[in-house]
């Protein structure tokens, strides 16, 4: 299973390569104002959800693009392309995320930065890795020496309650932050601790579910703003151990 989730990622990403060397004459297409998709999410969302039904005929498929498609125990969770605003403007950090439930629980996941070749993989009980070299998050603990990450898919759809209180409040007091695009990139570089930790509002499953996996089992926590998991992908909040209580603090504080 993890061998075929591998090799099926990296040609996904490939796909996604082959149409960003084309992008100027790619259709893009809006699903809101500024909520694009492209010719590419669609085409990477086929070839995956084609692939994995040819396999396993008897497991289900949810993707962003192409919604439910139904079956049983064992359900796959895809992003085609999670960064489709990043891939539009050729800013490397896009990915493909891919997360395997059984039962509703995720038992395998993997991320992949095409432009970068990094392959981020994670197996429930058995750790995370980066190109195959076990990962662990950062052992910073100290805020100010910290760098976060962020995003305002919030703020892409207009939603009430937006990220710009919390990122005012936030920036003072680390030590830099990057916004890059990919929530699940964003997750995957917590777990190898190129961030310290990240946190998000108005997130989609698909964006999150191989990531989460994947920070966990590299010995980081994931939690809403209230430290549990119910509001999930509503607010997330991940990142190494002596940081994540931090960050809960400050953001709990502010809800
Ligand atoms: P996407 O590129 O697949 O849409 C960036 O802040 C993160 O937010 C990305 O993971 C992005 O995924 C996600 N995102 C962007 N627009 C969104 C929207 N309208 N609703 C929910 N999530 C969104
Ligand atoms: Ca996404």
């Amino acid at each position: 299973m993890k061998q075929f989730l591998k090799d099926l990622i990296l040609e996904a990403g490939k796909i996604s390569l082959d149409y960003k060397a084309r992008l100027s004459s790619l259709t893009v297409n809006r699903k809101s104002l500024k909520d694009l998709v492209t010719e590419a999410d669609v085409a990477v969302e086929e070839f995956l959800v084609k692939q994995i039904k040819s396999r396993f005929p008897e497991h289900a498929v949810w993707g962003e693009e192409t919604g439910s498609h139904a079956g049983g125990r064992y359900r796959w969770v895809i992003d085609p392309i999670d960064g489709t605003t990043s891939f539009v403007h050729e800013f490397p950090f896009y990915s493909v995320s891919i997360a395997l439930e059984e039962e509703g629980k995720p038992i395998l996941a993997a991320v992949y930065g095409p432009v970068l070749n990094e392959l981020f993989m994670a197996e429930k009980g058995k750790g995370a890795t980066l190109n195959n070299k076990p990962i662990h998050v950062s052992s910073r603990s100290v805020l100010s020496d910290c760098m976060l990450a962020t995003g305002f898919a919030c703020v892409r759809v207009d939603a009430k309650e937006n990220n710009l209180p919390y990122f005012n409040k936030l920036l003072p007091l680390i030590r830099d932050i990057r916004r890059a695009g990919s929530a699940a990139l964003d997750l995957s570089y917590v777990a190898c601790g190129r961030f310290d930790g990240y946190w998000e509002m108005c997130l989609k499953p698909f964006d999150i579910a191989a990531g989460v996996l994947i920070v966990a089992e590299a010995g980081g926590i994931v939690t809403d703003f209230a430290g549990g998991t119910a509001g999930l992908p509503r607010q997330i909040i991940a990142a190494n151990p002596a940081v994540h209580p931090q960050l809960l603090n400050l953001l709990k504080a502010s809800t």
